[in-house]
């Protein structure tokens, strides 16, 4: 397959974008869709898999093309791109969303899920369909969350057992105001960087560590420079498939019905796939020889966290929003 490259991308929103000028739903090529993950990261197979509900549906008129493992660019230049309508699609984390869309705070707020469970039920109910609904002023439709479980902190110095053990420590943040807080919040220096960048800025020095989960530091081989993994999980924003609103208004009605059913019936799937992927995740990084402790006191983390969300939630919409949240927390109908 051809190489797409960002000035090809923008140049398909000037010859036209996503749909042929014959009209609704007259599709001129697939969808193109970008991921930051390798193509067997289960985002990236849960867009596949909607791509091949959207062809046998639509009779083979939708469809999409993933390019995966960040070849279009950072999640913020291609969230960026998407927003233009340079691009259809775009799988991410909430994270480069929080400076624009205030209601995606909420999901990232250090630990307030108390459990997967807890993160699920809020995702398929009002709380998620709210967050989703709130990115469409800024250009994006939210079409569907998938899981991205907790995310834990690793180093390569120590293992991080009280922030204590955080005090000093460089660590590698996402592109979030919000993350920066967190990371300065429990004593260490937050240094905001690309994903691509990090495993050098780990072999180099430049930075001691990050944060992620499971799946992903292992895929991105983080675990071979930086061997120490510490359960905080103290946070678990989801991932978010989006497309965008110039995409989206191009459709007709049952086709953009079509695209929200079909990315619907991709999360099931994907969940499956998270599932296994991290117990496989975790046996290779513990056969690897990397040392994971427990926290023990999770709530040391926790209650370092009280300025950040005072800081970052401030609109009465966010503050409904988290007390929706909070609402579900232990409630029977998680599982
Ligand atoms: C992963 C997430 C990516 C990206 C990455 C990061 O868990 O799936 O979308 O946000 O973390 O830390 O940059």
């Amino acid at each position: 397959m051809a190489r797409l490259t960002r000035r090809a991308v923008t140049g398909g929103l000037v010859t036209g974008g996503v749909l042929a000028a014959s009209g609704c739903g007259e599709i001129a090529r697939p969808f193109f869709s970008s991921d930051t993950h390798s193509s067997d990261y289960p985002t990236v197979e849960a867009v596949r898999m909607m791509s091949g509900l959207l062809e046998e549906r639509s009779g083979g008129r939708l469809s999409i093309r993933i390019y995966s493992g960040g070849q279009l660019g950072s999640e913020r230049d291609t969230l960026e791109l998407t927003v233009f309508g340079g691009l259809d699609l775009n799988r991410v984390n909430l994270a480069p969303l929080n400076a624009f869309a205030p209601e995606t705070v909420i999901l990232s707020l250090p630990f307030v899920f108390e459990s997967e469970p807890h993160m699920r039920a809020a995702l398929d109910g009002a709380p998620g369909q709210a967050v989703l609904d709130a990115l469409e002023p800024h250009g994006l439709i939210g079409l569907c969350f998938y899981d991205s479980g907790a995310r834990n902190f690793y180093n390569i110095r120590r293992p991080i057992r009280t922030p204590d053990d955080l005090r000093g420590l460089k660590i590698r943040v996402q592109n979030s105001d919000l993350y920066v807080s967190m990371v300065e919040g429990l004593g260490a220096n937050a240094t905001p960087m690309d994903l691509s960048e990090v495993y050098q800025g780990l072999m180099q020095g430049v930075i001691d560590g990050a944060e992620n989960n499971w799946p992903s530091y292992e895929s991105t081989r983080h675990f071979e420079t930086a061997p120490f993994y510490s359960l905080t999980g103290h946070v678990m924003a989801p991932e978010v498939l989006v497309m965008s609103v110039r995409s989206w208004r191009k459709l007709s009605e049952a086709d953009q019905a079509l695209v929200q059913a079909c990315a619907r019936e991709s999360v099931p799937y994907m969940r499956d796939l998270w599932d296994a992927r991290v117990s496989a995740a975790r046996e290779r990084i513990i056969a690897s020889g990397v040392e994971v402790n427990e926290v023990d006191d999770v709530g040391a983390f926790a209650d370092l966290m009280r300025p950040v969300w005072e800081r970052f939630v401030r609109s009465p919409a966010q503050q409904r929003l988290l007390e929706d949240i909070r609402n579900m927390a232990g409630s029977e109908d998680h599982a």
